[in-house]
């Protein structure tokens, strides 16, 4: 008994010290400094893709050349970036983004692309540059993008095939996952709302419901799904890769069009969420990985993906939760000194040692600092911001990492690292009167969109 006590305290203690994180005060121009050094990072990022990627999709930053997902460019970096540009108040890359785009930019091409990206990376920056713009040509490339994919969810239950060719709608490969499936409803419910056709928004939310109407008992759902027959074909929940935006659009779809039957399914789905997969440990707050049937754990994995649902909390009002959650995610970054993709909370063992330039852990930092103005969360964003800095910068951008512990380069700069990461790190240092998140709600990319509760497509 005795014994058990000790071990009790040791934990606590061994947890709270983990939870601390050196207490430093930011003022207005320590932060505006913080601020303006992200806003270098971002220029100097978008030098070495005009320079050595221009036209491209995205550029390679260690050989410096460009690089295309697919036989023709749709300028992901460009677009994805622009409305940072906006944000950012950098005049002269957004106006060299928007003649790029606008000139180059063409979706009448016999090409098979992946729904789920081409949505949250160019439906929604096209639809949020019309609205920080009023700028036309952004909603006509929009509205066209928007038909093409539209034959993509000619399943027999609605939900979405993987790819679907933008010139003759052939589609492919049915066996998907919820966030592939349910992270439509901001970006087609904003097209419904400009276009006034609310076919958008109705099969966005059908293909969201048949994920939510195949939960289990228990309220959670798998990680694939065949979207011909309905069939579950993993059935491992976890709030991470594939499944994440599925969650996280139930709730926005109710901040930012007010829709109460997301806002349902989100509030029963993390009740689950909270209760079967919320796992404390003295080094901070994880989600463990379960069985959507029985809630038993399946593997104490957790990584760079995880790291936004302590920002859905903190967006929703669960402050309590997210701090915890936040204090996991900055173990997890600092344990390994850039967060790894994938890790063993449980051990501390890495399983994917890469680090993707991905944005969660900052974004959480970003929705938590604005929640409770505690200045933990300012020291943690430039701690984060700082290593990325310095030791992803490469001689024309800032490149992912192959392995956390040698930090070896990896020849690639994703589009998210404008769209998202440099745009939350921003925003966690800049004056609040920027932007204000009673007003827009970002999507799953960081494109921010005007709130509309006026809105109501009446899907069913
Ligand atoms: C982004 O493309 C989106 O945030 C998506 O929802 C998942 N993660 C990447 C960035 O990590």
């Amino acid at each position: 008994m005795r014994y058990h006590r000790v071990f009790c305290f040791t934990a606590a203690m061994l947890f709270l010290l983990s939870c601390t994180v050196p207490s430093q005060t930011f003022t207005t121009a320590s932060k505006n400094k913080q601020a303006e050094k992200i806003r270098s990072a971002c220029r100097y990022a978008w030098k070495g893709y005009k320079q050595y990627a221009w036209g491209y999709d995205a550029l390679k930053p260690v050989t410096k050349t460009g690089q295309n997902w697919y036989a023709v460019s749709f300028l992901m970096t460009p677009l994805d970036a622009y409305d940072t540009f906006i944000l950012m108040e950098m005049k002269e890359e957004a106006k060299e983004a928007r003649e790029l785009i606008l000139s180059g930019l063409n979706f009448n091409v016999d090409q098979e692309v992946q729904v789920f990206e081409i949505n949250i990376r160019l439906l929604g920056a096209l639809i949020s540059a019309y609205e920080l713009t009023q700028d036309h040509p952004f909603l006509d490339l929009a509205t066209d993008l928007g038909k093409r994919l539209l034959p993509a969810f000619n399943s027999p239950t609605g939900m979405p095939y993987r790819y679907v060719n933008l010139k003759t709608g052939t589609t492919r490969d049915p066996v998907s996952n919820p966030a592939e499936i349910g992270t439509y409803l901001l970006e087609f419910g904003k097209l419904s709302q400009h276009t006034g056709d609310s076919i958008y928004y109705k099969i966005a939310k059908k293909a969201a419901f048949e994920i939510y109407r195949r939960r289990s008992d228990i309220d959670l759902v798998g990680t694939l799904i065949d979207v011909n027959t309905g069939e579950w074909k993993n059935m491992e929940c976890q709030i991470g890769a594939r499944i994440d935006s599925y969650f996280e659009y139930l709730y926005k779809a109710w901040a930012l069009f007010g829709d109460k039957e997301c806002f349902e399914a989100w509030k029963i789905h993390n009740k689950a969420i909270k209760k079967f997969m919320f796992t404390r440990i003295p080094s901070g707050g994880y989600f463990t990985r379960v069985d959507m049937k029985s809630g038993k754990e399946t593997h104490s994995y957790y990584g760079a993906l995880d790291a936004f649902y302590a920002g859905i909390l903190a967006l929703s009002g669960d402050t309590i939760t997210a701090r915890t959650i936040q204090r996991g995610n900055y173990y997890m970054w600092t344990r390994f000194n850039l967060e790894p993709e994938e890790f063993n909370f449980r051990n501390d063992s890495l399983l994917y040692p890469n680090y993707a330039l991905r944005p969660e852990n900052i974004e959480s930092c970003f929705y938590l600092y604005r929640q409770t103005h505690d200045p933990e969360f300012l020291i943690m964003g430039r701690r984060m911001t700082d290593d990325i800095l310095e030791k992803c910068k490469t001689d024309a951008g800032y490149a992912a990492i192959k392995n956390v512990s040698t930090l070896e380069k990896e020849d690639s700069m994703e589009s998210f690292f404008l769209a998202e990461t440099l745009k939350y790190a921003y925003l966690l240092f800049a004056p609040e009167t920027l932007l204000d998140l009673k007003k827009i709600v970002f999507t799953t990319e960081a494109h921010p969109l005007i709130k509309d509760q006026q809105f109501s497509a009446d899907p069913f």
